[in-house]
């Protein structure tokens, strides 16, 4: 099929308009892990994911895609409003809006270097809109799905272009999924069935089969 070759090409195109942002950092855990809202069409929200994966740290994910009813009315019961994204840190007892506040919050608590993107104030803004264009908004709106009953876990850095692939499926499916955001081919683990799934084309393979309703 020609489709899957041209949708990657775009996510390198997406990539790129960040400037490689959202590297994989060294893996670090914390004793819980900080538990994001977002989406993945939504331009603040990839600026918070930038910094998760240049720290390296392994967040849950909970993603609130546009027509979203299962974290979605969450963060506006948390926080006050439906905004994303949100960030909330067990750890710390911090729960913060603002993607801005949120990227300095993970590169100050758990390391990683501010990608050079993220220090260019509306430039900033622009090239992750242009980047959220070059995925036709993938990952912006709610699609069915059945609820795992535990969440998944899924390995790739924010910038590998196989990697978001999957993270727009599962943001659309509003999968709950432990990221970790680390270097090599995607690979998705799911405790509920057993299964490993190794590749960004079998990843999506997997969730369609298994959880789209
Ligand atoms: N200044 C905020 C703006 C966040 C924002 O406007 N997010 C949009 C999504 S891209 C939002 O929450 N929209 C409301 C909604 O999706 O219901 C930030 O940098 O985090």
């Amino acid at each position: 099929m020609i489709f899957y070759p041209l949708n990657l090409a775009a996510s390198f195109i997406a990539s790129v308009l960040r400037f490689g942002a959202g590297a994989p950092g060294a893996p670090t855990e914390a004793a819980a892990p900080p538990v994001l809202y977002e989406f993945e069409g939504c331009p603040f929200c990839r600026v918070a994911r930038e910094a998760v994966s240049e720290a390296g740290i392994a967040v849950l994910v909970r993603p609130c895609p546009k027509g979203g009813t299962r974290f979605r009315p969450d963060v506006a019961r948390l926080g006050g409003k439906a905004q994303f994204p949100y960030l909330i840190d067990p750890n710390t007892d911090q729960k913060m809006y603002e993607s801005a506040n949120i990227a300095r919050y993970l590169t100050k608590t758990y390391g990683g270097a501010r990608p050079f993107i993220q220090w260019t104030g509306p430039v900033n803004l622009f090239s992750s809109q242009f980047s959220m264009l070059a995925r036709a908004m993938a990952g912006t709106f709610r699609t069915k799905s059945r609820a795992p009953e535990k969440p998944l876990e899924f390995i790739g850095a924010e910038r590998d272009p196989r990697a978001r692939l999957v993270k727009e499926l599962l943001s659309s499916m509003e999968i709950e999924y432990l990221w970790r955001p680390q270097r090599g081919a995607p690979v998705l683990n799911d405790p509920n069935t057993g299964a490993s799934v190794v590749g960004a084309r079998e990843s999506r393979r997997y969730l369609k089969e298994t959880y789209r309703s």
